[in-house]
């Protein structure tokens, strides 16, 4: 194996940027997406869908719309119910801080009883077209007594709101804390100053380029049931919807996601239709094919974000961080999504810290049920809302402080021999530099310059306002420890099977899932780094059950750190076990091989051997110590993180306002993280491309708004703002490497880094911006209407 310290670069190897191996499929139209996948006699599903936000089912007639042409069949809840089919589960268990279990209320796949939002599917209607299921559709009488909904936390929790569900007193799902509250108190009661802040983190609706869709496949002569989905998570979609749902046994059950035109998170989770159409396909004996459509995605598709925050920092009279109180507001939708009451505590709360040595640190979250789509991860998950929080309250206590403020992160930075640092809210950070990337963003940002540039502006009549943001995020999901001790009902370590063929050719299986992240890449150029075989001859499977041992899917920037390491792992088994071959074949003894640059070398001599001589005779064992070594070469290994993996880094944003029209302009962004070693520095640079404009969509222009009777007024792409190349800028990418210090390959994740560390850059920009108003914060978006009508009313908007 070569050395990861070595910083010579192979061709195709770890560092090197070759081009994407999957994009000639992508960009030739060859790629092969769920809607492209048709199966043989196959039946398509539409599902009629609630249009009011909260009522009860008093009767569904389906006898006209079953009588229409094209129709095979129509199931409802009744149906589901009587099947004995269970509710989509949720992955967490949390539980309050009196000890009371979270309230989990079923999620059946079709509605039974009551709908609880816009967009609850009620009837699941099949037919031999979907034009023909649509029409049959309308048709459907459903009778829906109208009741009172809340869409907003506020409104939800005020005394006598309307319950979402019986179980949930108050609609509170989970009221939950972590960290030491007297230590806080205690900290607040010797404070020279606290800074303060009120922060609601927009609620965002995903929109991957590609909706989601499912087919349900069977035979019935194997009684094998095959569901193709859109899906980041195949074997984690199999074990929930196998062992909850549908009570298939695995070996019973396929779960293919192919090609995926992007997730973002919104395709993690385990969603009713997938469950529904394989359901159908079983009883109907046929495929049914469901595709949603971009209007229905906006109201089906888990939303992220979605919190209301006030914190309290106390600082002493240098400017120390002596103490941090949070309480936060986590809207969970309708029902809990697989995921959803990790995001505002496991991977928010426990952040809290950030990168500052704040002594005491007490947050308290109260997740609400509301009668909107369920919430879930958004791309940084959790990570976004914290960073956002912090990085505008301390900006806030830089103002209340009187302090600059770069001094005051200076101030309260955790120094680089201070790593490891055991954070008040139970993260241990392993490593990290804040003053490196700080000053080499810094420098490429020019910040010491602004000054000029904005008395510039000024001239020409605009408001010019620079902002920083200076992050630390935990990804790599997960320690199963951690995430175990946390809610997690299963273990997160990931799954890789390097396969080496007789001609010394690889084909590795990864648990993981890639659907625009380069895997198919970057995984290569691993395995080719590591065997010291051609780039060109390492293919990377993924996406399918059936194939690969198991896996925990892709999400939380796990792939390269948790899936990569256990790729690293196999290998390691597979050289361990090429040694043996080589000591067999160089009558030397196993101690006495190394391998290094793709051949296997008796120590202090120039007998070597090649990897493809090593492969061809694990294949082909004559004379082979059969009963030592068994033929073959093919590696399975399971990796279980000992830790997160803890990115870091310094986002700058510079903005220009106009103040007749109110109209943010980005004028620059420049990215500078620390992701430890870099795989593919083009395709790294990618990433955080992506994950910036993510920020900037959500900082600048996208908010998902519901009505307080719990319509989505927001629900197409003439009314939600994704950002437009218009919208962006050049972004500058910087890279620093602290390497990860318990991770084979020294590397931490860059998936999400981009959209956790730009929104409060944005916003701090525009703050500084309008400085000379008085305004000390800016709720996302700021969008031209709200600032113009700050600028106008002179007034902190909040
Ligand atoms: N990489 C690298 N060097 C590093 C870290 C990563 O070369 N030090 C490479 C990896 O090998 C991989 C890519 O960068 O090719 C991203 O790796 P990683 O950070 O491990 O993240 P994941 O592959 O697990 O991707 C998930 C992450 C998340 S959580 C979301 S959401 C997300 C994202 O990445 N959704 C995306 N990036 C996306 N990019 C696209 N195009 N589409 C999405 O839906």
């Amino acid at each position: 194996m070569n050395d990861m310290s070595n910083p010579v670069i192979i061709k195709g190897g770890i560092g090197d940027s070759p081009k994407r191996t999957e994009d000639h499929r992508f960009l030739s139209g060859k790629g092969r997406y769920t809607d492209d996948i048709n199966r043989p006699g196959q039946a398509y599903a539409y599902f009629k869908r609630s249009d009011v936000a909260h009522g009860v089912i008093k009767s569904i007639d389906t006898t006209a719309a079953a009588a229409m042409p094209g129709v095979v069949a129509i199931y409802t809840g009744e149906d589901i119910a009587k099947a004995g089919i269970g509710g989509v589960p949720c992955g967490w268990q949390l539980h309050s801080k009196d000890g009371s279990p979270m309230v989990e209320p079923p999620h059946p796949i079709l509605a039974q009883g009551k709908v609880r939002y816009v967009g609850d599917a009620i009837a699941m209607v099949i037919a031999e077209t979907t034009e023909q299921a649509k029409d049959a559709a309308e048709a459907l009488v459903i009778d829906i007594e109208t009741l009172p909904a809340v869409s907003e936390m506020r409104a939800a929790t005020a005394p006598g709101a309307a319950l979402v569900h019986d179980a949930a007193a108050g609609n509170i799902c989970f009221d939950w804390h972590i960290g030491d509250k007297a230590a806080v108190d205690a900290a607040f009661a010797t404070a020279f100053k606290i800074a303060k802040i009120d922060v609601v983190n927009n609620r965002l609706i995903p929109n991957p380029m590609e909706p989601r869709a499912a087919i349900g496949d069977f035979d019935q002569s194997s009684g094998e049931h095959t569901l193709y989905t859109t899906s980041q998570n195949p074997h984690v979609i199999r074990l929930l919807m196998g062992a909850f749902v549908l009570q298939i046994p695995e070996h019973k059950l396929r779960v293919v996601a192919p090609d995926v035109g992007g997730g973002f998170g919104a395709k993690i989770f385990h969603y009713i239709e997938e469950a529904a159409v394989t359901w159908a396909a079983a009883k109907l004996n046929r495929p049914v094919k469901w595709t949603c459509e971009r209007g229905e995605a906006f109201i089906t598709d888990a939303h992220g974000r979605d919190h209301i925050t006030h914190a309290e920092l106390a600082m002493a009279e240098d400017g120390k961080f002596l103490g941090l109180r949070v309480n936060t507001m986590a809207n969970m939708g309708a029902y809990l999504s697989t995921f959803a009451p990790s995001v505002p505590t496991y991977l928010s709360a426990t952040l809290l810290a950030g990168v500052y040595t704040t002594p005491a640190i007490y947050g308290e979250v109260k997740a609400i049920f509301t009668n909107t789509v369920p919430v879930d991860a958004y791309r940084g998950a959790g990570r976004p809302e914290t960073t956002f929080l912090l990085e505008r309250l301390v900006d806030v206590a830089a103002k209340e402080m009187g302090m600059d403020r770069v001094a005051i992160r200076r101030r309260n930075f955790i120094p680089i021999d201070a790593y490891p640092y055991q954070t008040p809210v139970a993260l241990m950070y392993d490593s990290g530099n804040h003053e490196a990337t700080l000053a080499r963003c810094m420098e490429i940002a020019d910040w010491n310059g602004f000054e000029a540039r904005r008395a510039a502006a000024a001239q020409r009549g605009k408001l010019r306002g620079i902002g920083m943001s200076t992050y630390l995020e935990a990804c790599g999901i997960a320690p199963s420890a951690v995430a175990g001790a946390l809610g997690a009902r299963a273990g997160l370590y990931e799954v890789a099977n390097v396969r080496v063929h007789p001609t010394g050719s690889v084909t590795v299986f990864t648990g993981t899932h890639s659907h625009g992240q380069g895997h198919e890449t970057t995984f290569a150029q691993l395995v080719a780094d590591q065997l010291g075989v051609p780039f060109e001859s390492v293919e990377v499977v993924h996406g399918d059950t059936a194939k690969i041992p198991f896996g925990m899917g892709t999400y939380g920037s796990r792939s390269l750190a948790v899936g990569g390491s256990a790729m690293v792992k196999a290998m390691d088994k597979i050289i361990a076990k090429g040694k043996k071959i080589a000591a067999h074949l160089m009558e030397a003894a196993v101690d006495d091989i190394e391998f290094k640059d793709g051949k296997f070398t008796v120590t202090g001599t120039d007998k070597s051997k090649s990897f493809a001589e090593i492969a061809i005779t694990a294949y082909v064992p004559h004379n082979y110590p059969i009963e030592e070594v068994e033929p073959g070469l093919d590696e399975t290994a399971f990796y279980d993180p000992k830790n997160f993996t803890y990115p870091g880094g310094c986002h700058i944003c510079e903005v220009e306002i106009d103040p007749e029209t109110g109209v943010v302009q980005l004028i620059a962004f420049t990215a500078v993280d620390d992701i430890g070693r870099v795989i593919n520095p083009m395709i790294v640079h990618g990433q955080v491309h992506g994950g910036v404009t993510q920020g900037i969509g959500q900082a600048l222009l996208e908010h998902a708004i519901y009505d307080e009777t719990g319509q989505l007024l927001s629900g197409s792409l003439m009314d939600y703002t994704m950002p437009r190349a218009d919208n962006i800028v050049n972004i500058h990418v910087g890279t620093e490497s602290t390497m990860c210090t318990h991770n084979p390959l020294g590397a931490k994740g860059v998936g999400e880094v981009g959209a956790i560390g730009s929104p409060p850059a944005v916003i701090n920009a525009v703050v500084d911006a309008l400085r000379d108003y008085g305004v000390t914060h800016v709720d996302m978006p700021a969008t031209a209407q709200k600032i113009w009508s700050i600028i106008n009313a002179g007034i902190n908007a909040g």
